[in-house]
């Protein structure tokens, strides 16, 4: 093995990246060279992504590495999961919907009028989520569908546009609803079933194979190689996340805390018992096989979507930094935090208040105590989720590795930690864009092994803060 470089685009529901990694046996190390908002839009018929926008900023940014670091092997594509662009002939037939646009409700009415949810879940294993593509495209106008003849999943989508190779990528995939769980193929019988014409869906690809060469316009239009491939990651920006957990699987849990906390353990085997199916547990598709048992928690939407509010009232800008400072100084209470009703954009305080009313808890009253009270009911859904996983997966959890953009909170991994009565190892924050690198880094040979090597190579290259449990 030598080392090299590849390009990794991650693009998150608030923000995308494009990073460069040096791989090598003993190297993992990551720039940043572009960062650009993601920041969806209410247009005519609901909440939509502009992603014509976001590929034109993951091209600027992929000049930019490829100014940077010239010699880039290849380029790896991951984002958010469940939401798809159709296409018709090339053409993108308008911007894709936003999964917490609020159209899904119809979708799943009109599924579940069909399929209840408890046999979904034997042919797919996936947690009931409004949002699941399936539910989206139950939701599609007839008419736009029929017209359709490709759909992409987002991160293919993005693909797509780079390569020409219009392909689904299984982790990414393995979230639609629409794969059948035992076989990672598509399910023929519920698609047609569910009037989603078949030929739209794509090809499956897995992790590590290749998906095309770049074009050669866009290669000349970046600035990279002709001929430079564009290789599957897991797309499923979580599982890109999850093969960098510095974990050892068998006795560690895992949190991938952004906009939701994603709090599972990954095992080698489907696990769809009824216990799974009460717990609200999801098996998606991991790199190189695995299975994700996971759950999704809320996540930091709940406390970013309260401050956002906050900061339209003022007029300005509140520090982060200083009002978790306050936090930690103030009383909170512990709601639900996985209520449905925290799920759509908008004002969190008034929910918050009317759930405790509902639940006979005194609302916070400042600030402060509302940022406290997101936290702890957060560290509190981890904690539980952490023991749901661990029993359904029958894995002796000891340790819980916090990774994303949550592994900077302090306050919520030292709660986390005190709530489960375990240490919490928190990093690497960037642990989705170093999966996505590793990926890459593996199909071109500048390191080998298994998941488990992989992650003994974050181990040593981006050592996890500790937080022990106090009492
Ligand atoms: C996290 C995530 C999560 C999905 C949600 C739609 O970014 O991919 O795993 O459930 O977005």
């Amino acid at each position: 093995t030598r080392s090299g470089a590849v390009a990794a685009v991650d693009l998150g529901a608030t923000s995308g990246r494009v990073i460069v990694g040096r791989v090598g046996p003993d190297r993992l190390d990551t720039t940043t060279v572009a960062r650009f908002a993601n920041e969806p839009v209410f247009a005519g018929d609901g909440l939509h992504w502009n992603l014509v926008g976001m590929y034109g900023a993951v091209l600027d940014g992929l000049r930019e590495a490829f100014r940077s670091t010239p010699g880039i092997a290849s380029i790896g594509v991951d984002s958010w999961a469940v939401d798809y662009g159709l296409l018709r002939g090339g053409r993108l037939l308008g911007e894709p919907f936003h999964y917490r646009d609020e159209r899904t409700a119809r979708g799943v009415a009109s599924v579940h009028a069909r399929f209840p949810h408890a046999e979904l879940f034997e042919r797919n294993g996936l947690q009931f989520l409004p949002f699941n593509s399936l539910y989206q495209l139950a939701a599609e106008d007839a008419a736009t569908l029929a017209f359709a003849d490709t759909a992409l999943l987002v991160p293919d989508l993005i693909g797509y546009w780079l390569t020409g190779a219009a392909r689904a990528e299984q982790t990414n995939a393995s979230t639609t609803g629409l794969l059948r769980v035992l076989q990672a193929a598509w399910d023929d019988g519920l698609v047609s079933a569910l009037g989603i014409p078949r030929g739209i869906l794509p090809p499956l690809i897995a992790p590590g194979e290749t998906l095309a060469p770049l074009r050669d316009d866009v290669a000349a239009s970046i600035g990279a190689a002709a001929g430079t491939p564009v290789t599957a990651v897991g797309s499923h920006d979580t599982a890109s996340a999850v093969v960098a957990v510095p974990m050892h699987a068998d006795t560690a849990a895992y949190i991938s805390c952004g906009t939701w906390g994603l709090v599972g353990v990954e095992v080698d085997h489907l696990v769809l018992t009824r216990a799974a199916l009460e717990a609200n547990f999801t098996n998606e598709g991991g790199v190189d096989g695995r299975v994700r048992l996971l759950h999704n928690v809320m996540g930091l939407w709940v406390l970013s979507e309260a401050v956002r509010q906050w900061e339209r009232r003022e007029g300005h800008r509140i520090d982060l930094p200083t009002l978790l400072d306050a936090a930690r100084e103030a009383e909170g209470v512990v709601f639900d935090v996985n209520d449905p009703r925290f799920l759509a954009p908008g004002d969190m305080t008034p929910r918050i208040d009317a759930w405790c009313a509902e639940h006979d808890v005194a609302s916070p009253r400042t600030r402060a105590e509302y940022t406290r009270s997101i936290v702890e009911s957060l560290a509190q859904a981890f904690a539980d989720a952490v023991a749901d996983a661990a029993r359904l997966g029958r894995v002796d959890v000891r340790t819980i590795h916090i990774v994303g953009g949550g592994a900077l909170n302090e306050l919520l991994c030292q709660r986390t930690a005190d709530r489960a009565g375990m240490p919490v190892l928190a990093g690497p924050v960037e642990a989705t864009a170093l999966g996505n690198v590793l990926v890459q880094a593996r199909a071109a040979g500048f390191v080998s092994g298994s998941l488990e090597a992989l992650r003994d190579l974050v181990a040593r290259t981006h050592e996890p803060r500790r937080y022990e449990p106090r009492a």
